[in-house]
């Protein structure tokens, strides 16, 4: 929002600026000139410098409540600012004015003193009413777990067995200026998280390595991420529509690159959306179970490495060392005997670092595929493969046992050079 409103400024600043040179240049008309830039502007259409209403109540008494002081401060301003410029010019020492001379007058005191205090508590009155019903996340009536990461979100259905990650959709192109961008660039997402109309949703946020918040203006939801903290915030949106927001709080090198987008839809087509997830959730865990091989865990391995991994290890494997290592010849991806320290990295994380578990974040088949991928990448040739089977069986027993299946491989011979 706050984007929209500094974009407005400077179009409506640079327009003015053009009419302006405009008008020095014009010989003869210069009357018709004037009106007709202050008259005709469109730009005038644009000049929206307030906060915007949203589409909750709550954000509705919000900006009700920024109107209500905001009258009040521009009241009390031309009422001071009157007085004392009045005062100036008409009891100026020019015109002979003698200034009154008093000390410790009780009625000014008790006037100066009563009058800010009777203002203050007639503002707080509505704004500790607001701030109640912004905390009152009883009787919801669907529950949305978020959970920030460096650098994207996840959102859990509560009861619901739908879970996903929500991650940057703006290719890697258009940020690095070689490719015009989007109209919500930066604003795009993967996955949205969908909710229903004119339905009580309580979010929990919490978050998995560092201090995120999750931000959505429209709403007028913003709640800190904190790990090891679940903190609470609701909403009841009244239209459908798609709704951005964006992590607030400066969470490392992709802080900017995580948004948040909202898909509000009828309850009906809610409905529908959550059975056809579940669906998609059900057929996920049968794809473990079916065959393997190593092409297909490669094509899904580079995809999984490009969404999850290369913000961190870069696409070409190179990392962004000392912080980011390389993975193109590190030793764990391509020591043949360290296959099981490769699985526990993915599975357990590093501790202390930025490196996390991605146990819960990735499934057994996104994880197999993307060992496999940096086993076998950017000149990493050792043409193992790790299978879903064998990171099923590591989730029961904590450690990697090869799946005996699984030992007579050929060497990967890639077809598909460039793409890989
Ligand atoms: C948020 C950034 C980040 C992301 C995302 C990330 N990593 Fe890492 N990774 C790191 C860091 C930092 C280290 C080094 C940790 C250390 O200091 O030991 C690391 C280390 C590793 C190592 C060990 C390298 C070695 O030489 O010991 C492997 C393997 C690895 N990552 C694989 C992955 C894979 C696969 C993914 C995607 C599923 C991934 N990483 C996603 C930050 C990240
Ligand atoms: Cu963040």
């Amino acid at each position: 929002m706050m984007l929209l409103h500094t974009r407005a400024l400077f179009h409506w600043i640079t327009e003015s600026a053009s009419k302006l040179k405009a008008l020095f240049f014009m010989r003869r008309g210069w009357l018709a000139g004037l009106m007709g830039a202050f008259v005709s502007s469109s730009a005038w259409a644009d000049w929206t410098v307030n906060m915007t209403e949203g589409v909750t109540a709550v954000s509705r008494s919000i900006y009700s409540l920024h109107m209500i002081i905001f009258i009040i401060c521009v009241v009390i301003g031309v009422l001071v600012f009157g007085v004392m410029f009045y005062s100036i010019l008409v009891h100026r020492k020019s015109k002979g004015a003698v200034p009154q001379q008093f000390h410790e007058s009780t009625v000014v005191e008790i006037l100066w003193t009563t009058v800010p205090f009777l203002i203050l508590v007639g503002m707080a009155i509505p704004a500790t009413k607001t701030l109640i019903d912004i905390y009152n996340t009883d009787e919801s009536e669907i529950d949305i777990k978020i959970t920030g990461y460096q650098w994207k979100w996840q959102y859990e259905y509560v009861g619901e067995g739908v879970s996903f990650f929500s991650t940057l959709s703006t290719p890697r192109e258009q940020i690095q200026n070689s490719r015009i961008k989007n109209p919500n660039y930066l604003l795009e997402v993967d996955e949205p998280l969908v909710l229903p109309v004119g339905k009580k949703v309580r979010f929990l946020v919490t978050a998995a390595d560092v201090i995120h918040s999750w931000w959505v203006p429209a709403f007028a939801v913003k709640r800190d991420a904190i790990p090891g903290f679940i903190n609470e915030a609701w909403t009841n949106i009244d239209r459908p529509g798609i709704y951005r927001g964006q992590c607030a709080e400066l969470c490392g090198k992709d802080h900017g690159f995580m948004p948040i987008v909202v898909d509000v839809r009828s309850e009906e087509d809610y409905e529908k959306w959550l059975v056809e997830r579940k669906e998609s959730a059900a057929q996920e865990r049968m794809i473990l179970e079916e065959d393997w091989p190593m092409a297909r865990l490669m094509t899904k391995g580079k995809q999984v490495y490009g969404k999850v991994c290369a913000a961190c290890h870069q696409v070409n494997g190179q990392g962004m060392p000392p912080i980011f290592p390389a993975l193109k010849g590190a030793d764990v991806a391509v020591n043949k005997t360290r296959v099981g320290d490769h699985v526990d990295i993915l599975m357990n994380g590093i501790k202390g670092t930025a490196m996390q578990s991605f146990a819960n974040q990735l499934n057994e088949a996104e994880i197999a595929a993307v060992i496999t991928y940096e086993r076998n990448a950017w000149g990493n040739k050792t043409g193992e493969m790790v299978t879903p089977k064998e990171i099923l069986e590591y989730k029961k027993s904590g450690k990697y046992t090869p799946d005996p299946d699984n030992k007579t491989v050929t060497p990967f011979v890639n077809t598909n050079q460039a793409g890989l």
